[in-house]
């Protein structure tokens, strides 16, 4: 069985080879195409590959690896801990983060009159006022992508867990959502979603962001409303949110449909 440190950095254990989930050291060697092969031959050599080859597959993902991801899920979410806060940095070492991934960012849409539409068990629309209404928070903290970087980031928003307690009601899951857009001309939809737990959607560093290093977010980075989550990888952190989801199912989510781990805690 693994070690109690093995599993808190997500390694899997085979037999009696370690492999290390960790996304800092394995999954930037790795396109995101082949990582669900990559990860799965490392396990048993190269021979795997081929065995690999012929297995059927589950959402896209070879069966094998699939049952890796959903182990890797399963300790993720027992370690989570609802009151662990993620360290926060003096706001000087914030700097600006790059540009990273554009999904449902292509169409131009007015922000002066955004609203949030919820769906789901309330249906409404909140105006982005009254989301910067709520109590505002600002918090300097890590803002980690999948693929091995990371910067400290200076945000300021509305907490998800005030924002769902005044306009939301409760439910298991919260998926979060660009707007939905007109398909082009290909009949394809530019659209980015995301899935979060419920303990992740009320934990008190999960923002609804309108500020990113004292100014209001500019476009690439999400404007006018983001969420950023410190127990999450950065591909949770979805930039212009423009649909909020209550469910009861998991909703669906980007990259985990792209073979990544579902819940994305770190
Ligand atoms: N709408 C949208 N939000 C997104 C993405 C995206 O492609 N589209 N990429 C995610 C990923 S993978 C990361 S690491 C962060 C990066 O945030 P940044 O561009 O502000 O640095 O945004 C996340 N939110
Ligand atoms: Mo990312």
């Amino acid at each position: 069985m693994a070690s109690a440190s093995e599993l808190a950095t997500r390694s899997v254990v085979v037999g009696n080879t370690t492999v290390n989930m960790d996304a800092d050291s394995e999954i930037q060697r790795l396109t995101r195409r082949s990582f669900a092969t990559g990860a799965i031959a490392a396990l048993a050599g190269g021979s795997a590959l081929a065995w690999l080859a012929t297995r059927s597959t589950i959402g896209g993902i070879p069966w094998p690896l699939r049952r890796v991801l959903q182990f890797n899920e399963s300790v993720a979410q027992s370690l989570f801990d609802s009151n662990r806060l993620a360290p926060e940095f003096s706001a000087q070492r914030a700097v600006e983060p790059r540009v990273n991934g554009r999904v449902g960012l292509h169409t131009a849409t007015d922000t002066e009159s955004w609203m949030v539409r919820i769906v789901g068990k309330a249906d409404q629309r909140v105006p982005l006022a009254a989301i910067k209404e709520l109590p505002a928070y600002e918090m300097t903290t890590e803002l980690k992508c999948v693929e091995g970087w990371s910067s400290v980031v200076r945000w300021k928003g509305a907490r998800l867990a005030d924002f769902l307690a005044k306009y939301g009601s409760p439910s298991s899951f919260v998926g979060l959502s660009t707007p939905t857009v007109a398909a082009d001309s290909h009949g394809n939809v530019d659209r980015y979603y995301v899935g979060l737990d419920r303990p992740s959607a009320l934990h008190p560093q999960t923002l609804l962001c309108y500020e990113m290093n004292g100014e209001s977010l500019t476009e690439g980075h999400g404007a006018p409303l983001r969420l950023v989550s410190t127990v999450k990888y950065g591909y949770k952190c979805i930039k212009r949110v423009g649909v909020i989801e209550l469910s009861e199912n998991r909703p669906a989510d980007y990259w985990a449909e792209r073979g990544y781990d579902w819940y994305a805690g770190h």
